[in-house]
């Protein structure tokens, strides 16, 4: 596998698109600079979700960008995706791991100490943790901050993405906290400009780096 760029790791959610189109957004945070892109598509209704994912593989298309599917390992093997992301309560990543194949990327949520003992480093490429920050968009899940989220970092035997309330004006704080790079969601899917905002994420994420580096 190529080694990944989780800089600034978009998940889009056409619930939380509001009238835009998912490609319409997709194609401007990576105009911006989005270095990933995830589709989660809760609608439950599989042709559709086959359907929105191959519309963001058409967008991506040329970029060279890593796609990946929330959900749906068998998705995203038929339409060709690069990976697959998983939550806790998904099919187990070995499973994954047999439909999407090893050269795809296969993302795991791990939130609990008890998540990342359990992370099989042949089987899953990286963890989406959180909430970092308190966030509308998973109501009432407990957050983790700065120090909840180092502590599990320094458990990972994988890079750890931070996501959850992570706007471009907090983002540096996530990656000072251990984090390989930020997801979100609403801050660019809701954002008046989105390409703006992803370019935003990634000066935050760069200058983050700098700090890092100098402190380090
Ligand atoms: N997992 C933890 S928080 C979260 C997910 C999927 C939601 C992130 O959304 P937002 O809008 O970036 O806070
Ligand atoms: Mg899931």
């Amino acid at each position: 596998m190529t080694r990944l760029d989780f800089s600034v790791y978009f998940v889009v959610d056409p619930q939380c698109c509001g009238s835009r189109a998912v490609e319409a957004v997709v194609e401007a945070a990576v105009a911006g600079g989005a270095s990933m892109v995830q589709l989660r598509d809760k609608s439950g209704d599989l042709s559709e979700v086959e359907r929105r994912a191959r519309a963001v593989m058409r967008v991506l298309a040329g970029t060279g960008l890593p796609f990946l599917v929330n959900d749906y390992a068998d998705v995203a093997a038929v339409v060709g995706a690069q990976g697959v992301h998983l939550g806790q309560g998904d099919m187990a990543p070995e499973r994954a791991r047999a439909i999407v194949g090893d050269a795809a990327i296969v993302g795991w949520t791990a939130f609990l100490p008890e998540h990342f003992s359990a992370l099989a480093p042949d089987v899953v490429d990286y963890a989406g943790t959180g909430p970092f920050y308190p966030t509308l968009t998973k109501p009432g899940k407990s957050v983790l901050g700065a120090d909840g989220f180092s502590d599990l970092v320094a458990m990972s035997p994988v890079p750890v993405v931070g996501i959850g309330g992570i706007v471009p004006e907090n983002a540096g704080a996530v990656i000072r906290a251990g984090a390989a790079g930020v997801a979100m969601m609403r801050g660019i899917s809701e954002a008046s400009d989105p390409a703006q905002a992803a370019r935003n994420y990634l000066l935050a994420v760069e200058a983050a780096r700098r700090d890092v580096r100098l402190v380090g």
